[in-house]
């Protein structure tokens, strides 16, 4: 019998196989009440979570004494999304206990990935920007800094996607329904807050006015914390997720006015409020609802700031600016801004320029978008519904702003203060989220170079004009741990036999593997890996779809978020094309391949629908047509998720990053799927721009318009139909989308692409890329033609984008904003 030791840090404790499997047992006995002989997989998984918290509890109790000890500086992460995915293998393969735990259960007589399966994702996001966070914290964690993530512990997170006659259907998800053992509630850390009402004018004895917020409604928040250990376990920082419940204290109320049933109806209200995650990616909501989301959240995560502060600083306020950096991601949770002006000038009586000064101080920015829909606005009507006092402030953060420093730069230049004032004029005024973000922080930074650039130049010229130093850079990045080492065990084996086993954690050590690219015998191991992993991925898809693939066909893969901008449709006319050219010419020669899309549409957005429902109409139509011999297959995998990204990224071939340049801010789908050895065809867009100049032009496929090029084009005034007539091609594919050659009986259904591509103006520009994306996707049926070619390419994604890991972006943060002392964690 082998006996593994964990290899775990100094903050967590040493635990071998044989001690794991005691304490299985004995979870499954005491904390399950069940035994061996009789333990469902369920209780098999949860017995091991047990075990496995014993260790990070351990490594939490030991951060957080040494964080308070130390009395460091915190960063503090404010997401209304973090897309976690599984904990499980994540946290095994942290605390450096994966090979035990493996062992272990299967000299129980069990099989670990069996166990792995029994979770539900914690699927708390839409897309990039919540996995981007996700990322984030186990950076934060693995480099030893001191940081807490806050967010909102949804009941409900994004929608279960299915198909209905190729239609997507969403139902809800209930991640927690059988509990959730990460998380651990904290019922002495509640908090209270407030919302509606109104506010009143008082005077006091001498003369000073003061306004006072008398609210219509008290809701109590209840965090929920959730361990996040770093690799190797040294430091196990916490993600603080906060539950609505009705207010005791209102409710007492009610109750004793004989309102039992209106109790009943205050519960459920307040209830409402973390009940379910916003499923809109890239579009405003603009509900009620959602505002008192963000308002909820930043409102608890800031009293429980201000409360630990306090514990040590009492009511001076001269070190929170040393000890509290607070980050936003993105605008969704502004509102912390005027709150925490709120708290500092109404309760602690703090000057308005002493607490400005501070605001000022405390909060950085991210934009994750520059896209116009995606631009947070709230009208001043519902603001000043839901939040009368903070509107007040926002007008006094505002009066200030445009007195003191626009007209002093442009004196008595009004366009200048329209533009740059955080309200929109007009007949329904709107308060703009970004501006007051801008203003309100001392940081503000895009997520790829490019992406930052237009963020000064497109979005906030004249705000880089007042402030130059305050915009930056921080490209964005992905965790080794979970992209390559646990999601792609075979490939991150190879690694470590050929350049040692430091590149989790300094992952500018992969580049020591483009030393083997010319090895033939290396590239014969690489290329086996990828073919075990796209057979693996096949088995999936079969169980999934009932699909059959070929794993000897190219694996060319799109997963992301549905979109125009993302250009999906782009990817399916390529498809149409192939296809069409094979009816036509029956011997058309090219490499067999498989296009796997994975993307959910939000629920309103009907043409994101539409576009999913003509892709798997025809998949069906080209995926039983025989005369095709299987030269193309295409498939949908249902319900796309963190869980299901970990099995498509390490059998890719071919990785689609194709937006209209311009649109995606950087990406990070690109990054993992380059990590782990496909290779992209891409715009320059994002941080697809950066990936080039990493792994060279010759092991990506570049295509399209540049950023320059689409923006010369809509001014020159871009006209589709000129492309529809140009080209017979894309004429006779347009076409056939209005038949009913892909839904039988029913002409037209199809129509809505053509129609949008069209009479709609093709508003990011497929036609105008059509022909340079198919030379790019026959550029790489080529290269795939000679296995050496492709497997010197294919690793060479693999070594030389090392940059792209998130403890990079982390730093960068670290040394551009956030200006943090790592904090090494003691055992106690
Ligand atoms: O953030 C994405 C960007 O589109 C992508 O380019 C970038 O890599 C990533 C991380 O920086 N943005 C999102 O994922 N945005 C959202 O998910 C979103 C969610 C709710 C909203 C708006 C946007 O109200």
């Amino acid at each position: 019998m082998k006996t593994h030791t964990s290899t775990a840090g100094s903050g967590i404790t040493q635990i071998n196989t044989e001690q794991l499997k005691e304490q299985i047992i004995r979870h499954l006995h005491s904390t399950l009440g069940t035994d061996v002989n009789k333990a469902s997989p369920q209780a098999w998984w949860s017995a091991t979570c047990a075990a496995v918290n014993e260790q990070v509890f351990d490594g939490l109790r030991n951060t957080q004494r040494t964080h308070y000890e130390q009395n460091t500086r915190a960063l503090h992460y404010f997401s209304l999304e973090y897309l976690m995915g599984r904990l499980f293998s994540n946290n095994l393969h942290n605390l450096g206990l994966y090979s035990q735990a493996k062992q272990a259960l299967s000299e129980l007589g069990m099989n670990i990935a069996d166990l792995e399966d029994q979770e539900e994702d914690m699927a708390l996001g839409n897309g990039g920007l919540g996995r981007l966070a996700a990322c984030f914290i186990d950076s934060l964690a693995t480099l030893n800094y001191p940081a807490i993530g806050y967010g909102i512990h949804y009941e409900h997170g994004l929608f279960r996607q299915s198909f209905q006659d190729g239609r997507q259907i969403e139902r809800p998800d209930s991640w927690r329904e059988y509990g959730n053992p990460w998380e651990i509630c904290r019922p002495e850390s509640v908090q209270e807050i407030s919302v509606y009402g109104y506010v009143e004018t008082v005077y006091d004895l001498q003369g000073k006015m003061k306004k006072v917020w008398h609210p219509g409604r008290i809701i109590k928040g209840v965090p929920w914390d959730i361990p996040v250990v770093g690799y190797n376990g040294s430091s196990v920082n916490v993600l603080r997720l906060w539950e609505s419940r009705a207010s005791d204290f209102f409710n007492w109320d009610v109750f004793n006015s004989g309102g039992y049933i209106d109790s009943a109806r205050e519960n459920i209200e307040a209830e409402t409020i973390s009940k379910v995650l916003y499923p809109n990616d890239e579009t405003d909501a603009g509900k009620e609802l959602r505002l008192i989301q963000q308002y909820f959240f930043v409102s608890c995560s800031l009293k429980d700031i201000i409360r630990r502060y306090k514990r040590s600083h009492g009511d001076d306020w001269s070190e929170f600016a040393k000890q509290v950096v607070i980050q936003l991601n993105d605008t969704h949770p502004a509102v912390a801004i005027p709150e925490l002006m709120r708290i500092l000038v109404d309760r602690a009586e703090m000057q308005w320029d002493q607490a400005w000064n501070l605001c000022q101080q405390v909060f950085a920015y991210t934009n994750h978008t520059l896209l116009p829909e995606a631009l947070e606005k709230w009208a001043v009507r519902l603001f000043e519904k839901v939040l009368p006092r903070h509107l007040e402030i926002i007008y006094e953060i505002n009066r200030r702003f445009l007195v003191e420093q626009v007209d002093v730069l442009w004196p008595g230049d009004n366009d200048k203060k329209r533009k740059l004032s955080i309200i929109e004029d007009g007949h329904d005024p709107m308060v703009r989220m970004g501006h007051l973000s801008v203003v309100g922080s001392f940081r503000v930074n895009g997520v790829a170079e490019i992406h930052s650039q237009l963020v000064k130049s497109d979005l906030f010229p004249e705000m880089v004009a007042l402030w130059p130093d305050k915009f930056t850079n921080v490209t964005n990045g992905v965790t080794p741990r979970r992209w390559l080492k646990a999601c792609n065990p075979k490939l991150a084996k190879l690694l470590d036999e050929k350049i040692g086993t430091a590149w989790p954690t300094d992952l500018k050590q992969l580049s020591k593997f483009a030393a083997f690219a010319d090895d033939a015998a290396v590239q014969d191991a690489f290329m086996a890996i990828k073919q075990q992993n796209k057979a693996e991925l096949a088995t999936v898809v079969k169980k999934l779809t009932n699909i059959d693939i070929d794993p000897h066909a190219i694996f060319d893969i799109q997963i992301k978020r549905l979109h125009e901008y993302k250009r999906q449709h782009l990817n399916l006319l390529h498809i149409l094309a192939l296809y069409r050219r094979i009816l036509q010419e029956p011997d058309y020669d090219m490499t067999p391949r498989v296009f796997l899309f994975g993307a959910k549409a939000a629920p309103g957005y009907k043409l994101a629908k539409e576009i999913i429902y003509a892709i798997n109409k025809i998949a069906d139509k080209i995926n039983h047509d025989k005369r095709i011999k299987n030269r193309i297959k295409v498939v949908f995998m249902p319900n796309y998720r963190v869980t299901l990204a970990e099995k498509m990224i390490p059998a890719a071939d071919v990785s689609e990053q194709i937006s209209t340049a311009g649109k995606e801010a950087s990406g990070t789908g690109n990054m993992k799927l380059a990590l782990n050895g496909a290779i992209t065809v891409g715009t320059l867009d994002g941080a697809n721009i950066e990936i080039a100049e990493e792994v060279g032009e010759d092991n990506i496929a570049i295509f399209g318009l540049t950023v320059d090029e689409v923006k010369a084009l809509h001014a020159n005034g871009y006209n589709s139909m000129d492309y529809y007539y140009a080209n017979p091609e894309i004429k006779a594919i347009l076409d056939w989308l209005e038949t009913d050659y892909f839904t039988p009986g029913k002409p037209g259904e199809l129509a809505a692409i053509k129609r949008s591509l069209l009479e709609g103006g093709d508003p990011y520009l497929v036609l105008a890329d059509f022909e340079t994306y198919v030379k790019a996707q026959e550029k790489v049926d080529q290269w795939y033609r000679d296995k050496a070619c492709w497997a010197k390419k294919a690793m060479l994604n693999t070594a030389l984008v090392g940059k792209f890991t998130s403890d990079r972006s982390i730093e960068d943060y670290v040394s551009r904003v956030w200006q943090l002392e790592k904090c090494a964690v003691k055992r106690s």
